[in-house]
């Protein structure tokens, strides 16, 4: 989709017939209603980070409304970001590899920290520094290395005892994450797209990281958009992308989009903040 053309001639109130003309133009006719196909429906998950205490309760919310409707084949998609900053990543990553043993459609998409995290897991010294600056630390000590052992191990023993905590097949399964999953008229993406560049050709580092080129775009995308990556207190629900990052791993509100025929619905955990009284507070974003 093209974007709004900002040099476009401005029309003249006295001409009504061209201020139509050009209205059809620069104003997007009322689209379509966005559909998922017959039989299918969606859950959507936003950024988890680190919050088992929340994916818990959120996956047990769309059990229950996935079991109150009519019967479909419902797929389950997580947005990314499954790690870091919350308390247990790990746990994590097990209550999700456990779901895609229960049930046959769940898939997972790669947000900048798993992206950063598989970095550090390869042993590059420069990503497990951005890690442990973007919230790794919670991270690694969720696989049972000691704060002591955080604080004092030079950069190469810590990599080294990373490597060695972390399961293979948590590394299999955070591996085979996706970047872009497209159902009937939506993609999810983590983080957006870039805009006037199609979904086959965006680069990784955008569907990972993007955010004002994104976030400020109006036109539509062609695809609804649903992402996460970027902090809102409600759901974000506009005529071109929905985003669901409600910043779980401090608000406590984690949130989920459902999606059916044309329905879209949200759930989401109730708010119960963890406190945090390390020094600093929260990390910066990303
Ligand atoms: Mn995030």
């Amino acid at each position: 989709m093209r974007s709004r053309d900002a040099t476009y001639p401005r029309v003249r109130r006295s001409n009504p017939s061209m201020l139509n003309l050009f209205r059809k133009r620069v104003i997007p006719e009322p689209a379509a209603p966005r559909t998922v196909p017959a039989g299918r429906r969606v859950y959507a998950i936003g950024d988890v980070h680190g919050r088992l205490d929340l994916l818990d309760d959120l996956i047990a919310r769309i059990e229950r409304d996935d079991a109150a409707r009519p019967s479909a084949h419902t797929d389950w998609v997580l947005l990314g970001d499954l790690v870091d900053r919350g308390p247990d990543s790990a746990g994590v990553i097990d209550r999700v590899i456990r779901l895609s043993n229960e049930y046959p459609n769940v898939r997972l998409l790669i947000g900048n920290h798993e992206e950063v995290f598989l970095g550090a897991l390869d042993g590059d010294p420069e990503s497990l520094k951005l890690f442990t600056r973007i919230g790794g630390r919670e991270t690694i000590l969720s696989y049972g290395i000691g704060e002591d052992d955080y604080d004092r191990l030079d950069w190469d023993t810590l990599s080294a005892r990373i490597r060695a905590a972390v399961p293979d097949h948590h590394v299999a399964f955070l591996r085979q994450a996706e970047d872009v999953i497209e159902i009937g008229d939506y993609a999810f993406v983590h983080a957006g797209i870039r805009p006037g560049v199609s979904l086959a050709d965006q680069r990784a580092t955008d569907l990972r990281w993007i955010r004002d080129r994104f976030l400020g775009h109006e036109d539509d995308f062609g695809k609804m958009i649903v992402h996460g990556h970027t902090i809102t207190d409600e759901p974000q629900e506009l005529p071109n992308r929905i985003g669901i990052d409600t910043g779980a791993f401090e608000s406590g509100r984690l949130t989920a989009l459902g999606l059916e025929g044309k329905s879209r619905w949200f759930l989401a955990t109730e708010g119960m903040a963890i406190v945090d009284d390390r020094e600093g507070g929260r990390a910066a974003q990303p």
